[in-house]
């Protein structure tokens, strides 16, 4: 957070709105400035967490201000274009003063995802949709179908955003060959 401008910060903020609808918890951090530090343990005392990420995002960094066991080794990015250079290299369980456990994880520069089989599973995978399902087909995949409960929502009940990025995963899984609902 140290490094975002007042503006940047703004409009971080504004862009994960949608996660709090989701009640995905946020927490807008520093290592090097202490910000938001306490309210991570707070959340993560007495469990089991394991952190995950691209390498270079500071893990280790802020699993150091946590995790009461041997210091982690941290790494610098690269100055050509600032990702990281795999610092960890496996997987380690750590104990907190306050009790329960973190776990350090190798960080990763690209990801693979799933399969997803049909529309149906997509769909499901955007929980905030559920609820406005009422559409007026019922195999209604909420593209180009007239009165759609999810599309009457945008906006509303539903973010644009996860509403463009759901039209992004139908076209990237290409969904439109395989049945609707
Ligand atoms: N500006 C800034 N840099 C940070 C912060 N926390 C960590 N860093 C820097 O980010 C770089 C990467 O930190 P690491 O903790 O090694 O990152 P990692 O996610 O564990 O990386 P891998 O082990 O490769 O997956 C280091 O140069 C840290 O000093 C922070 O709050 N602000
Ligand atoms: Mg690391
Ligand atoms: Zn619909």
């Amino acid at each position: 957070m140290e490094l975002l401008s007042v503006e940047e910060e703004v409009e971080l903020r504004k862009s994960l709105e949608f996660l709090k609808k989701l009640e995905i918890e946020i927490f807008y951090i520093s290592t090097y400035e202490d910000i938001g530090i306490a309210e991570v343990k707070e959340y993560i005392k007495g469990q089991i967490t394991a952190f995950g990420g691209p390498s270079g995002s500071g893990k280790s960094s802020l699993l150091n201000l946590i995790q009461s066991g041997k210091k982690l080794e941290v790494g610098a990015t690269s100055k050509k274009n600032s990702r990281g250079r795999h610092t960890t290299k496996g997987t380690t369980l750590l104990p907190m003063l306050e009790g329960g456990w973190v776990i350090d994880t190798p960080g990763f520069s690209s990801i693979e995802l799933p399969p997803i089989k049909d529309v149906t599973e997509l769909s499901n995978l955007f929980p905030e949709f559920i609820e406005y399902r009422t559409c007026k087909y019922n195999n209604c995949i909420h593209i180009n179908e007239p009165n759609c409960g999810v599309k009457d929502q945008l906006g509303l009940g539903i973010e644009q955003a996860r509403y463009d990025f759901y039209i992004w995963c139908y076209n990237f899984y290409k969904l439109e060959r395989w049945n609707k609902y």
